[in-house]
């Protein structure tokens, strides 16, 4: 079974994005900030109605996990050079096209939003790796990024993670592991789709925060979070097609629960054996279904000399409106 599902834009598809976002930019401003996407969907329907098949055939297939869109029109000249940091990257509007063409195609499957805690809250986020952050489990390491639901411990996480590529000079693979790709032994199953596992926020939340709002409210509730985390199951819904919930580093079996433990190391396993790459470069965008599948990264060499890999980053709700508006305060923490 094919999980991701692949198109490549006619030269008239990927003129027709590029023109919809110019249209967008003029009329709506930044796509970094918020305002940005207030009224947006009367830009949505000037995107090529094949693309928007595209995304809608993706959205209702329940076999898909992810889609990969290539021939986006990229100009890494105008880009410019890999930023050396992400709040280097914060006022930048260089990007500005590749980030309204990333947003009129997240926004063609729900509503997109940024957390408070990353990156300013910037809409579009800036993956590139950090010197100083080299072994970390996040967009900004370069150590291998292990299998993660994004967000996997928040209630109000993004159902759909879009990732555009400006630059991947050493074709360095974003990973996929799929919920339909599990082989699991009935007893494992069962225990994963209970809830005795632990998820904890992610150290770049809690990081990013201390920084920018030490003593601040929301501070509190994230370590509570990370303190005091409420048992999940990794596996939920509809037991006959359940989704998944996971975070490598920050995932646990609850204390002395040994079948729980056999249970987690099971999945980690199965992820493990059914790995695929996908190379987001120039011009791609793959957009993960992150309730059925789970990302990761390759380890790769960082130059930080302005040549780096560098991706930009959109989260989609993908509910309706009002869910996505109860699902925002939520995430204030
Ligand atoms: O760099 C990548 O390919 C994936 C990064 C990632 O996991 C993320 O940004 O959520
Ligand atoms: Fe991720």
């Amino acid at each position: 079974m094919d999980v991701v599902l692949g198109h490549l834009l006619s030269t008239e598809e990927a003129d027709g994005l590029c023109a919809a976002a110019r249209t967008a930019l003029a009329a709506q401003g930044l796509p970094a900030n918020p305002s940005f996407y207030e009224g947006l969907e009367e830009y949505v329907p000037r995107i090529p109605e094949s693309i928007r098949a595209v995304l809608r055939q993706f959205r209702e297939s329940p076999s898909l996990c992810a889609l990969r869109i290539s021939g986006v029109r990229v100009d890494p000249e105008r880009c410019g050079p890999t930023p050396l940091s992400w709040q280097e990257a914060l006022d930048t509007s260089r990007q500005d096209l590749e980030e309204a063409q990333l947003a009129l195609l997240a926004s063609c499957l729900g509503e997109v939003f940024a957390w408070p805690t990353i990156q300013r809250g910037r809409m579009v986020q800036n993956l590139i790796p950090v010197e100083s952050d080299r072994e970390e489990q996040s967009g900004h390491g370069s150590v291998t990024l292990e299998w993660h639901t994004e967000d996997g411990f928040h209630q109000g996480r993004c159902r759909y993670l879009a990732l555009l590529g400006i630059r991947n000079p050493d074709q360095v693979p974003t990973t996929l592991g799929s919920v339909h790709d599990l082989r699991l032994a009935e007893r494992h199953r069962s225990v994963l789709g209970e809830r005795r596992f632990l998820i904890r926020p992610d150290l770049e939340h809690l990081r990013q925060l201390a920084e920018f709002a030490p003593g601040s409210e929301i501070l509190r509730r994230a370590h509570e979070m990370n303190e005091n985390p409420d048992p999940v199951a990794l596996l939920f819904g509809d037991p006959e097609a359940p989704y998944l919930r996971i975070d490598g580093p920050y995932t646990t079996a609850l204390l002395g629960d040994d079948e729980a433990a056999e249970a987690l190391a099971a999945i980690v396993d199965e992820l493990n054996r059914a790995q695929r790459d996908v190379v987001v470069g120039e011009g791609d965008v793959l957009i993960v279904d992150n309730y059925r599948a789970v990302h990761g990264r390759r380890a790769f060499r960082p130059r930080f000399d302005g040549t780096d890999r560098w991706l930009k980053r959109m989260s989609v709700a993908g509910t309706s409106p009002a869910e996505a508006r109860a699902e925002m305060s939520a995430r204030a923490f």
